[in-house]
């Protein structure tokens, strides 16, 4: 039986914008994913977990149930309303007393500072893709690390670059909507790394104690069959998901590999990329100081060429065998495949998790520590009379924490896991009957009942023992 180490972290994942709720509350400015979903009329973000008042109730829980972290992220529009200029005293404090909680109930916090939730008026005027941009997020993590610093120890920039990316440019399932612009894609991308860089220099510098990192979504890509062309077009989808970001991250440049890739998509789809030698510096420097690597990891891909034009289709219901997703000048993912997969064809296969921890050891030898930042399962949960049976979630935690157990003993430093998601909590694209958490939520009450799970999760946080 497979056992994890002493001082492992066995934590639990949140964002602001997917549990606090409380969007017109605390003075709060508006971020662009309100507009969007107004717009949109599937879902609303209130009251998602109504984290912003039940914290507290959250974290007995996460106590009682063995839960020994806790990833939060700080709404950047609670503390700079407009994104930059004068602090919002309430929204100071809402942390404050969040964080303290945190220690009162030994959950230590993991704190992102940016989990999709740019400020509205800083998104209208491009996000990241607008350098001005850059300057007001390093200001604002400035802010946090300074006024935070004798709560939080360990800092995490972004969450997932990637996935913001390709939601707002390429599959458009984020604000602003755009499809296939491959070029924003990769500027964004490169953009939040400086960005990243910039945030890691200033804390350096500040010699607070604590860590700092940033969460990466990593998913391996498979080529579909051994043909040349399937691995190609594997090849280059890594590079668009993984490789470019790595890169970015470990080695502080983009090797001539990545960048041949990066051409030959952005020549395929006539985009542009603008990468200055000042940016490359910037990650020369920051690259070293890196205390940990964050990965999300939920699925695996496999891959075969095509040779089409761009075409997706999003998921974004649990109606299973629904998705389509074919880019231009890469490759096709495939779902219909002998691997079990989710409602939202996300295909099961611990293994990918395993292969990527074995990838970073070797190929960037320099990442000092992992942590599993996300991982989980989204299930329609029945709910009987406050019993929630989530055996199929049970058996996906169980078979990932296989893989890290089986990396640790090969060699690679992981220190924790944070399942995906503490308590249920709303989902940007599928709203709320996609459900992760250990708590189930009945989002009308907001009453919080542990699931089969969390049962489960708490006997193996005791024992360490993977059972
Ligand atoms: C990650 C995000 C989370 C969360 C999770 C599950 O990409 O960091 O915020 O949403 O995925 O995704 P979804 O809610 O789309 O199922």
């Amino acid at each position: 039986m497979l056992k994890l180490p002493e001082d492992f972290i066995f934590g639990g994942a949140t964002a602001a914008y997917q549990a606090e709720g409380a969007t017109k509350e605390g003075n709060k400015g508006r971020v662009a994913w309100d507009t969007f979903l107004e717009e949109e009329g599937r879902f609303s973000p209130d009251p998602a977990s109504d984290f912003y008042h039940q914290y507290p109730v959250d974290l007995e829980l996460s106590e009682k149930f063995g839960v020994n972290g806790i990833r939060i992220s700080i709404a950047w529009s609670r503390i700079f309303p407009e994104g930059y200029g004068t602090p919002n005293p309430e929204g100071i404090e809402f942390y404050h007393n969040l964080f303290k909680e945190c220690h009162k109930r030994n959950v230590e916090p993991f704190i992102t500072l940016h989990h999709f939730d740019t400020p509205e008026v800083l998104h209208k005027d491009g996000d990241f893709l607008n350098k001005q941009n850059i300057e007001h997020f390093v200001n604002y993590a400035e802010f946090c690390f300074k006024e935070f610093k004798n709560e939080v120890y360990y800092w995490i920039t972004f969450n997932e670059i990637y996935p913001v990316s390709i939601g707002q440019y390429l599959t458009g399932t984020f604000p602003p909507g755009i499809r296939f612009d491959f070029g924003k894609v990769f500027q964004s991308m490169h953009n939040m790394m400086v960005a990243h860089a910039k945030a890691l220099i200033v804390f350096k510098s500040l010699n607070n104690p604590g860590e700092i990192g940033i969460v990466h979504s990593l998913e391996t890509r498979y080529p579909y069959t051994d043909s040349e062309e399937d691995k190609k077009a594997a090849h280059l989808d890594d590079v668009l998901a993984n490789k470019f970001l790595l890169d970015a991250t470990f080695k502080g440049y983009y090797s001539e590999d990545t960048m041949k890739c990066v051409n030959q998509i952005l020549a395929a789809n006539n985009g542009a990329v603008d990468i200055q030698d000042s940016d490359l510096e910037l990650f020369a420097k920051a690259c070293k100081d890196n205390d940990f690597l964050g990965i999300n990891s939920y699925q695996s891909s496999f891959i075969r060429a095509y040779d089409g034009e761009n075409d997706i289709h999003h998921n974004g219901t649990g109606e299973k065998g629904t998705s389509v997703f074919r880019l231009k000048g890469i490759g096709e993912k495939m779902f219909d495949m002998e691997i079990p997969r989710t409602d939202w064809d996300w295909l099961i296969y611990p293994e990918g998790l395993y292969d990527m921890m074995i990838r970073i050891k070797n190929d960037y030898p320099n990442y000092k520590k992992i942590y599993i930042t996300e991982n989980g399962m989204g299930y329609k949960d029945d709910f009987n009379d406050g019993v929630i049976d989530d055996q199929p979630r049970i058996d996906y935690i169980k078979s990932h924490m296989e893989s890290v157990a089986r990396a640790i003993e090969d060699g690679v430093n992981v220190k924790g896991y944070f399942l995906w998601s503490l308590m249920d909590v709303f989902s940007w694209s599928n709203g709320y009957n996609k459900r992760y958490g250990l708590f189930y939520i009945n989002f009308d009450t907001q009453e919080r009942y542990p699931k089969k799970s969390a049962y489960w999760f708490k006997e193996l946080a005791e024992t360490r023992e993977i059972k």
